[in-house]
């Protein structure tokens, strides 16, 4: 068993694309671990785009991810489970993103890409104690 971090973003809840995106982690056999709507601050959202701090799109990228309620789910599965899910979402660029994935059908936009899944096992792990603490890695 394996899990990783998911985040429908402001514009997925905006746009009531909750339900589409979470499903299609279902149909693919995936199971939800965990789930929750929340509303972001700058600190937690600091921590989790630590590694993009003083990027150009920083600031919009942290406005954009505040603007309104999120929401965040383990998603589990076998092995490499956030491969997976990243392969599902597809590019970061929803205009470059594959026909089929979850940015490459319901987006247009860099910033408001839809989805957040964690890079790696190693972020799976930051990530989901980040949200919802270690019990749940
Ligand atoms: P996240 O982290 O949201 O799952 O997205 P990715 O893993 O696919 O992409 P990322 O970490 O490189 O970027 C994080 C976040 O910043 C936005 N972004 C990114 C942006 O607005 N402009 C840009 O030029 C880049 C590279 C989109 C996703």
């Amino acid at each position: 068993m394996d899990r990783t971090l998911v985040i429908c973003k402001p514009d997925a809840v905006e746009r009531g694309l909750v339900g589409e995106i979470l499903a299609r982690f279902e149909r693919k056999g995936l199971t939800l671990a965990a789930l929750a709507m929340r509303t972001l601050d700058r600190a937690i959202l600091a921590r989790h785009y630590a590694e993009h701090e003083g990027k150009p799109f920083y600031d919009d990228l942290v406005a954009f991810m505040s603007r309104g309620p999120v929401v965040v789910a383990v998603v589990e599965g076998p092995a490499d489970t956030w491969r997976v899910v990243r392969d599902m979402m597809g590019s970061t660029n929803p205009l470059e993103a594959a026909p089929g994935t979850i940015r490459g059908d319901l987006g247009v936009l860099v910033t408001e890409n839809l989805i957040h899944g964690s890079d790696s096992a190693e972020s799976a792990a930051r990530e989901i104690a980040l949200f919802f603490g270690d019990e749940l890695v």
